[in-house]
């Protein structure tokens, strides 16, 4: 059950967009806003903290909205934004749009986000499915005993048909770190120990949420940087946002073909 504050939140939606249920939730992360023009034009939007229980979000890049549109003929709820655990509110918003989201009706959620890449092959710009991940946060949305199964978090079913689609695109471990800092180099060493191929600040924990409600995942990190100790250089914001507007009508035609094949 996704709870009180999702029914209340997915109850504002569907007055308001018109929309009464939805197929797919879509959350746009860093960089990926640009891409959500090229979805589409909106039936219905709006600031998402104007929805029950959504603060507004505090990086930049991060619009903050909400719309509702159909894309190859599936009902579709776009987040522009999301809430992160570093600011420091725990994991409660951080992930109030997936249990949203299935509030909504939707089935699966397509979790985007912009990373850090661990491999020097994936040069900033590279779309990479999300295979699995290491939640390094410390902390989960889920209290009680609800020992939910976190093999084939990412949906074996939804990758196959985006490796069918985009043969080239890789697949790599997504690693969420709490942040906000950026790792040390010897950190970078520790998650490739680890087994990371990726790593941000989202997703994780979101993907951990949505499981527990029954959604299906689908992951796709947007490589906007080498990660810290790769190249030498200090890692910045804006070179994440600069790698998302140049990739924008890229990342949303691929969005539209996933979304009318999943
Ligand atoms: I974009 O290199 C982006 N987000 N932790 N490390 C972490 N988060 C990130 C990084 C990165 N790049």
């Amino acid at each position: 059950m996704p709870g009180v504050r999702a029914a209340e939140a997915a109850a504002d939606i569907a007055a308001r967009s018109g929309a009464a249920t939805h197929d797919i939730a879509i959350v746009l992360g860093s960089g990926w806003n640009a891409a959500a023009d090229e979805l589409g034009s909106p039936d219905f939007e709006t600031p998402t903290d104007t929805v029950p229980h959504f603060a507004a979000p505090v990086v930049t890049g991060h619009a903050g909205r909400l719309r509702s549109l159909e894309v190859s003929g599936r009902r579709v709820l776009v987040f522009l934004g999301r809430t992160h655990l570093y600011e420091g509110r725990g994991t409660e918003p951080v992930t109030h749009a997936v249990r949203t989201a299935a509030a909504c009706g939707a089935h699966s959620v397509i979790l985007t986000n912009a990373a850090g890449s661990l491999r020097t092959e994936w040069a900033p710009g590279t779309a990479v499915l999300i295979s699995d991940h290491l939640n390094l946060t410390g902390d989960s949305p889920l209290i009680g005993p609800q020992f939910v199964s976190m093999s084939d978090a990412y949906s074996p079913r939804e990758r196959k048909i985006v490796r069918d689609q985009f043969p080239a695109i890789p697949e790599g471990v997504y690693a969420q770190v709490r942040g906000p800092m950026y790792e040390t180099p010897a950190e970078i060493r520790m998650l490739r120990t680890l087994g990371a191929d990726l790593v941000g600040m989202s997703t994780a924990l979101e993907t951990i949420a949505a499981r527990a409600l029954g959604l299906e995942v689908l992951g796709i990190s947007l490589v906007t940087n080498l990660a810290a100790g790769i190249t030498g250089e200090a890692l910045d914001h804006a070179e994440v946002l600069a790698a998302g507007q140049a990739s924008a009508s890229r990342l949303g035609r691929m969005l539209t073909e996933i979304i009318r094949a999943i």
